[in-house]
């Protein structure tokens, strides 16, 4: 990626973390500590790497992305609106009854969703499904999973990734939104996952760590993921794939970063302007 390829859509995340906190101060509700975790990775997916086509949300051969941690949703559909799934005028009515935009992503209701997630654990079997699918219909694409390290404390994760590993699933990328911190305290507190690397590794994946905030960075991991996958993407050899991403839970606002209370919490006027005057007002 060339550093100007880098900068624009670096910048583009500094706006979507702009349009969040309007969007969750104006709605007061919502869930800001893993949105902004997993900005970069959403951005890098849907703008450098991912072929989706907006206007045609069910067109064959497409990559997916699950958003297996559904309560990042706000990213999510900030980002498919930028991509032009959706009117931006959406935007104003999340987690209204009714809305095409719930709290968690919904397959039925908001295009460019592929699974309806929420309760968490269950998106790497649903993406080993989809994966599986594709390769079944002789289709070269890729399926990624975007799941909290939190989330990984569930056992049917590592059913789903023990199963993967047995079929080959190759064209399975996990990546680990690795932030250390869940919605009542950090891992460390809650429930240490140790080595995950390790974990993943026992598990007979590939792993491959990068920085979670650094587009470019995130941009090279899948690279080497699709590589291991074998390069005719065909014959499938190798092993699915985990991108181990490093990042800060809040990212962008000192206040926020870290911090598990801001996993899902209402923004309030003072500390709204605070969270403003950080991001610099890129919109
Ligand atoms: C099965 C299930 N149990 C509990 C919850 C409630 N819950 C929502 S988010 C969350 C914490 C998730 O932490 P993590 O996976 O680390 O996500 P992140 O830090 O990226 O926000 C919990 C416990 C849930 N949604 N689903
Ligand atoms: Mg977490």
């Amino acid at each position: 990626m060339t550093n100007e390829r880098k900068e624009e859509l670096q910048l583009q995340c500094s706006r979507f973390r702009n349009q969040l906190i309007d969007l969750l101060h104006s709605i007061q509700t919502g869930h800001p500590g893993g949105s902004l975790s997993c900005t970069e990775l959403l951005t890098a997916l849907y703008f450098e790497i991912m072929n989706v086509d907006p206007e045609h949300p069910d067109m064959e051969g497409r990559d997916h992305l699950v958003l297996s941690k559904g309560h990042a949703a706000p990213m999510l559909y900030l980002v498919l609106a930028e991509k032009g799934f959706f009117q931006k005028e959406e935007l104003k009515n999340l987690r209204h009854i009714d809305s095409m935009l719930q709290g968690h992503p919904c397959v039925h209701k908001t295009p460019g969703v592929e699974l309806s997630t929420g309760p968490l654990g269950l998106g790497l079997s649903a993406g080993l499904g989809m994966a599986l699918s594709a390769r079944i219909k002789g289709q070269d694409s890729y399926t990624y999973v975007i799941m909290g390290d939190g989330e990984i404390q569930e056992g049917c994760v590592w059913e789903a990734a023990m199963s993967a590993s047995k079929f080959k699933a190759d064209h399975l990328i996990g990546i680990l939104d690795n932030n250390g911190v869940q919605l009542d305290g950090t891992l460390e507190e809650i429930m240490p996952m140790g080595d995950i690397r390790a974990k993943w590794e026992a598990f007979g994946w590939n792993v491959i760590p990068c920085n979670g905030h650094d587009v470019a960075d995130i941009c090279r991991a899948v690279k080497e993921a699709k590589a291991a996958a074998g390069a005719d993407g065909k014959n499938h050899p190798g092993k699915p794939s985990l991108i181990l991403a490093a990042t800060v839970k809040g990212k962008g606002i000192s206040f926020m970063e870290g911090r598990n209370i801001w996993h899902g919490k209402a923004i309030n006027d003072e500390e709204y302007a605070r969270a403003k005057a950080e991001l610099g007002g890129a919109q």
